[in-house]
């Protein structure tokens, strides 16, 4: 079992952990779920429902010949077959995806990844709409495969995308960041340079939730109601509009509980599409989930960068500039879903946490014959990479200049006067102080003693590592002048009304997969205008019941949505004060606020509660010039900027030497998100993404034979930790508030995915440095440490 130790803040640095709103509330939303109650897209159950599953394409790379229904369409049960030809006749065959490309909803010309959809069975249950598939006859005609990013702009290289006018290669985009001209002229006269090729592999967001959706097309009235696993059901709403012309205010978008979405629901794929064709084909609702090999060969991919990294520094270490170019495997079809300027996602804060002099990245994305995505598995919009890329770099540099990787960290960080910093990439880091942080986790780990250890170990000839990151993230996108996804910008809106008994509903336009919004907004609401959360219901995932927004990634929520909450709240509370005031026959300015209550200056006993303002503005007393008989209230919320969570890892493994099996011993977090709602959420949030990060580091891959074969197509391959794997996580936190967030709050929901890995990998290489090992590529599983360990690295 895992027996979590979470340490005190540090009162000597001045920090106290100070949750707002009832702090560690028990989550209002698990008595449904331990109770097994939750209700998941696969429970709805609609009257006449039919049943869809997907003919996918047992080949990475083929013409597609012919498709031969008959066999199929006899078959008991079956009500509809659909191919991509069917859709070619209702304009559906190809959909737009979140990065201005399109991607094939059926296939019509040929196939461009294993696994991609074909053909589409409509049945009246689950059995005979999969056993029609095997009845559907597919002629491929099979084509070489471009498998390796490498590969892929390869003068003879299989063309993925051919059906595109003009186009002969597999080049998607090229971007940069930073100054290319001012790196290099540091890098010139820079004193030590050290260069690495990092890769970070392609991985899966895997969520215990498969992908699925039910789709009801009413075709008396044109509605379409469409359940769905979504992180984001209003932009999804706005999409379908656009794909199905269907008129938006027909569309109701519901997401139920979600089970689990860590990037992996953000898109469109093609089942939701094909439910909402099989419906207003039948016209009858229909159902389809994917199982867990669809959802691992076929949805959203995160990651699979290859970086080729430089940092260069004085011979005393200080770190004087970074610069990368990056190859970006998108797939078949480029589907991540990225704010519209940043076709590589936040990429561009791989300055980490260090004050640099100059920064250049480049970013080259191709197509291969792999599946598309790219914005998944608690990536923060690529900062997973960003962060991986330079912490890894700092500690080759620590190698090479044999300095203590912690005192080079502490040497180059920005310094709590530095902010609000400019990067040089153009990020203004809110606020931080990393130094602080960093301290406070050495302390945790007792860093000194743990160098003591290794060292009698190493003499002993023991493989014992010590490895630490440190990240600083950026999330909460927007504001949406500088950030949309194709078209919307990132903001979002929240509604909350007091019903005339002092009871409130909040709606919010974000969507919860298990981060507890139910809770952590309630409490939101709570600490604002003083009603406790078990009177606050927060209504989410129907976007006939919400405002809208763009939804919950790149740990936004919190940054945006709770920003909007924050200020719906103190809108009803100043709009409380009027009625308070003419319920009080006074005047607003002589009023004062104390949580929960609106009383006169001066004399505290005669006061108004937010619950007897509540009748008051639905009962009789005349309430003043422009304000209404409610006390409701609405916003938007666009950020002024994002907001930049840091923290401070460190991990120390042991690697059996005849084996190669890493064996994480211990693992410190030191984690600062600004204000903390609800610190045990926090700590879930965290406890997972470590365990993500160990997944990541020692087990996960999605890899592809030459032939485009995905072999990481089950649980069977593609492995999920467990607490077998982990260690008992100790967490420590710092509290920096952001000072442009209405509570001083910044995400946590993907930082500690984004900081665990390099600092696992940092360890498993310290722990190999007496063999010679400067580095090594994730999954480190046993085969390629024990590889490593013979000075033999494993072909890329
Ligand atoms: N929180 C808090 N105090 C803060 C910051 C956050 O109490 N200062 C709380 C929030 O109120 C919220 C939770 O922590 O209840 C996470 O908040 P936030 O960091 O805003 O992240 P989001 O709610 O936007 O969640 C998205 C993030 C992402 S992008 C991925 S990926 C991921 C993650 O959340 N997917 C998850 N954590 C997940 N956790 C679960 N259980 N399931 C997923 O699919
Ligand atoms: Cu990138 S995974 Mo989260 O942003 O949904």
């Amino acid at each position: 079992m895992t027996v979590a130790v979470d340490h005190p803040a540090n009162p000597a640095a001045g920090d106290e952990d100070r949750p707002i709103g009832y702090g560690r509330l028990q989550r209002k939303e698990d008595p449904r779920f331990v109770r097994g109650k939750g209700h998941y897209v696969d429970d709805i159950v609609l009257p006449g429902m039919l049943h869809g599953a997907i003919l996918r394409s047992p080949v990475a790379h083929a013409r597609l010949v012919s498709i031969d229904t008959a066999a199929a369409l006899a078959h008991p049960g079956v009500v509809a077959v659909i191919t991509g030809k069917d859709l070619l006749g209702l304009n559906l065959a190809w959909a737009p995806t979140l990065s201005a490309d399109v991607q094939a909803v059926l296939v019509t010309d040929k196939v461009r990844f294993q696994g991609q959809e074909v053909a589409f069975v409509v049945a009246e249950d689950r059995y005979a709409a999969r056993d029609a598939l095997e009845l559907i006859e597919v002629e491929y005609d099979v084509l070489p495969a471009v498998i390796d990013a490498r590969q892929a702009l390869a003068p003879d290289a299989p063309v993925v995308r051919d059906e595109i006018e003009g186009r002969t290669d597999n080049h998607i985009f090229d971007w940069e960041a930073g100054d290319a001209a001012e790196t290099d002229a540091v890098f010139a006269s820079a004193d030590v340079i050290v260069s690495q090729e990092i890769v970070y592999p392609r991985s899966h967001p895997a969520p215990m939730e498969t992908c699925g959706a039910v789709a009801d097309f009413e075709p008396i009235d044109g509605t379409l109601t469409l359940y769905e696993t979504s992180q984001a059901p209003h932009a999804h709403r706005t999409l379908f509009a656009i794909v199905a012309g269907i008129p938006e205010h027909k569309i109701r978008i519901v997401s139920p509980d979600i089970g689990g979405g860590f990037g992996n629901k953000v898109g469109i794929y093609p089942g939701y599409i094909l439910a909402v064709v099989g419906s207003i084909v039948t016209g009858k609702p229909v159902k389809w989930v994917e199982d867990r090999s669809e959802n691992l060969m076929s949805t959203s991919f995160a990651r699979d960068y290859i970086m080729q990294g430089e940092i260069a520094a004085t011979k005393e270490g200080k770190i004087l500039a970074v610069r990368t170019n990056v190859l970006a495997d998108h797939g078949a079809f480029n589907a991540t879903a990225q704010p519209t300027k940043y076709p590589a996602g936040f990429f561009h804060i791989f300055t980490g946490s260090y004050d640099l002099q100059a920064a250049h990245c480049t970013v080259t994305g191709v197509y291969t014959n792999k599946a598309p995505g790219g914005v998944a598995y608690a990536c923060s919009f690529r900062v997973t990479e960003a962060v991986y890329l330079v912490e890894r770099l700092v500690d080759i540099l620590a190698h090479k200049l044999e300095m203590d990787p912690a005192e080079l960290r502490l040497k180059n960080f920005i310094k709590p006067e530095q902010f609000p910093y400019l990067n040089k990439t153009g990020w203004e880091y809110d606020s931080g102080n990393y130094e602080r942080a960093m301290r406070l986790s050495m302390e945790i780990a007792g860093y000194d003693e743990l160098r003591r250890e290794q060292k009698e170990k190493r003499e002993r000839g023991e493989l014992m590592g010590i490895g630490i990151s440190f990240f600083t993230e950026t999330v909460g996108a927007g504001p949406r002048k500088h950030m949309d996804i194709v078209g919307l910008g990132m903001a979002d809106g929240a509604e909350l009304r007091i019903h005339p008994t002092g009871k409130a509903v909040v709606r919010i336009s974000v969507q919860s997969q298990g981060q507890g919004h139910e809770t952590t907004f309630a409490q939101i609401v709570a600490e604002e205008i003083g009603i406790p959360p078990e009177d606050i219901e927060v209504v989410h995932g129907d976007t006939d019941q919400t405002p809208f927004g763009l939804g919950t990634y790149g740990s936004r929520s919190t940054p945006v949505s709770g920003g909007a909450v924050a200020l719906v709240a103190r809108k009803v509370r100043e709009k409380a004060k009027f009625i308070a005031a003419a319920m009080l026959e006074t005047r607003p300015e002589d009023l004062e606020w104390e949580k929960g209550r609106w009383f006169v200056k001066g004399d505290p006993s005669v006061g108004k509660t937010i619950a007897e303002i509540a009748m008051g503005a639905h009962g009789t007393v005349t309430l003043p010039e422009g304000i209404d008989g409610n006390l409701d209230a609405e916003v938007t919320y666009d950020p002024p900027n994002l907001t930049f969570p840091f923290g401070a890892y460190i991990c120390v493994v042991d690697v059996d030497p005849g084996t190669g099996h890493v064996k994480v011993r211990r693992f410190i977090a030191v984690d600062d998100c600004g204000t903390r709602i609800n610190p045990m959420i926090i700590e879930g949030q965290v406890h997972g993404g470590l365990t993500d990060g160990v997944g990541m580091a020692l087990m996960q891959i999605i890899e592809f034979d030459e032939a485009g074969n995905n072999l990481g197509g089950s649980f069977m391959d593609y492995l999920i930790p467990t607490a077998m794997e982990v260690p008992n996580w100790e967490t420590g936190f710092t509290v920096t508030p952001s000072p442009h967030h209405p509570i001083g709050a910044k995400g946590i929901g993907e930082s500690a995915t984004v900081g665990s890995p390099p600092a696992i990998v940092n360890a498993i290489v310290d722990a190999l440095s007496p063999l010679g090992v400067t580095h090594i590529d994730m999954p480190c599983t046993p085969a390629r440490v024990w590889e490593a360990m013979q000075g033999r690295a494993r072909p890329p």
